[in-house]
């Protein structure tokens, strides 16, 4: 029998992957790199893009360290220089010095990451300061779309297409009109299980901040009218990106992009200044930990390789989390499920400080407040509460030593069905 679509929104087979990914690593590499700038004008020569020690590999090795499940390539930046040796400009890698001029830095990057069992994806900037056609708007949006046509046709698949609103043109700069509906059936066409990403979707949504925090409330759905087009700009679009809209009629889970250093480019200057691992924690569970995706960004230097400091705070990273979720004492717990929650019996006492709590988002998102408690001296004791649930949803509390936990559903848009519930030690 064939099971009855639900008449509320839920994710595709390919946000489903995306959203229990979780993880995914962000990849700003190109001119800026060679300028030690964050966004260059683009009067640069291909030949001051030469990095010598290019191995995508090492990237790849450290993502996975890290426990990243993708990673994200800037293919093209602001400035309009491109990682492969597109036809449709001569401002490529094929007229830099780089592998004497025969060199594919987004072909390198798609083996490197599927070598090691991760998905690539790419960033692709619809701003471009160097193309001649760029505010002769039909002209340059013909370029894009044969730019873009390169990407999806030669380099297999790629999992998410980041799509970036930035454009610093000043008053009297060029203006260009988008055609966002022809960039959408584009990838569509090419590439039906690619995720595009921007504010305004349409399958992921940014977060609103580059802090790499999700809001709390986070709904995976949102309203597709208030923020219509990718660069839209009105006061509350922040706050609308940041928790989504419970009734929301499209599912457009959030990514929380932030980078590991002060820039998105790699700078000498900021070697000192990496996060450490406490940070990166404090990251994932504002964004991981709030039903959002982490896209962290990690820049290779101008030798083509991850900074050691960088792969150093990768690998703790991965460790740490590794280690954190190592033993979740609801392993084995007997489970009762009731009208208003679902209560368990650990098979030990222990002292508990964290909760990880899921709902089954193949059905939608629907729990929109909910309590936990723990059984102590006789009595239940609320733990703590929370709004949204969605993919995935970490509480921290003060350890509590108990084998009885329950999670009571006060509020929901629908029957709540629950995913796993796990319960774990906490931070030191
Ligand atoms: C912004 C860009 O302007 C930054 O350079 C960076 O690429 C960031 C992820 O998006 O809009």
């Amino acid at each position: 029998m064939l099971e009855q679509a639900p008449r509320w929104p839920v994710p595709t087979r390919s946000q489903l992957w995306w959203q229990r990914a979780e993880l995914g690593l962000f990849t700003h590499f190109g001119m800026n790199t060679f300028t030690d700038r964050e966004w260059g004008d683009g009067h640069e020569e291909p030949r001051q893009f030469n990095p010598r020690n290019f191995d995508a590999r090492q990237w790849a090795r450290a993502a996975k360290a890290g426990g990243f499940k993708y990673v994200i390539l800037t293919a093209k930046h602001h400035d309009g220089f491109c990682l492969w040796p597109s036809r449709h400009t001569e401002h490529s890698v094929k007229n830099s010095p780089w592998r004497g001029g025969r060199g594919d830095a987004v072909r390198e990057f798609v083996d490197a990451m599927r070598a090691e069992g991760l998905r690539p994806g790419l960033y692709l900037s619809p701003w471009d300061r160097h193309e001649r056609t760029y505010g002769d708007s039909p002209r340059y949006n013909d370029y894009y779309i044969a730019q873009l046509s390169e990407l999806l046709t030669q380099y297999g698949p790629i999992c998410e297409l980041f799509l970036d609103g930035a454009n610093g043109e000043g008053p009297n700069g060029k203006k260009q009109v988008y055609d966002w509906d022809l960039v959408h059936r584009t990838v569509r066409r090419l590439q039906p299980n690619a995720l595009m990403f921007s504010d305004a979707g349409p399958d992921i949504r940014w977060i609103g901040n580059e802090r790499g925090t999700a809001g709390d409330p986070n709904w995976c759905t949102v309203n597709p009218a208030l923020v219509p087009y990718a660069g839209f700009d009105a006061p509350e679009v922040g706050e609308w990106l940041q928790h989504g809209n419970a009734d929301g009629t499209v599912w457009r889970p959030g990514e929380a992009d932030v980078s590991i250093r002060p820039g998105w480019f790699h700078h000498e200057g900021e070697n000192a200044k990496v996060r450490g691992t406490q940070n990166l924690m404090e990251l994932y569970f504002a964004s991981v930990g709030r039903n959002a995706n982490l896209l962290l960004n990690v820049p290779p230097t101008r030798d083509g390789l991850f900074h050691a400091a960088d792969v150093s705070a990768l690998v703790e990273f991965g460790t740490r989390l590794d280690q954190t979720f190592a033993h979740d004492f609801a392993a084995g717990a007997r489970v009762r499920k009731s009208v208003e929650g679902i209560e368990l019996s650990l098979p030990e006492r222990a002292p508990i400080g964290m909760v990880v709590l899921r709902e089954q988002i193949e059905r939608g998102q629907s729990v929109s407040r909910y309590r936990v408690e723990a059984h102590v001296y006789g009595a239940w004791s609320v733990v703590s509460r929370g709004t949204t649930i969605g993919h995935k949803k970490i509480d921290r509390f003060a350890p509590v030593t108990s084998e009885r936990w329950r999670v009571i559903i006060e509020e929901s848009l629908r029957p709540p069905r629950f995913g796993e519930i796990g319960l774990f030690r906490g931070a030191d």
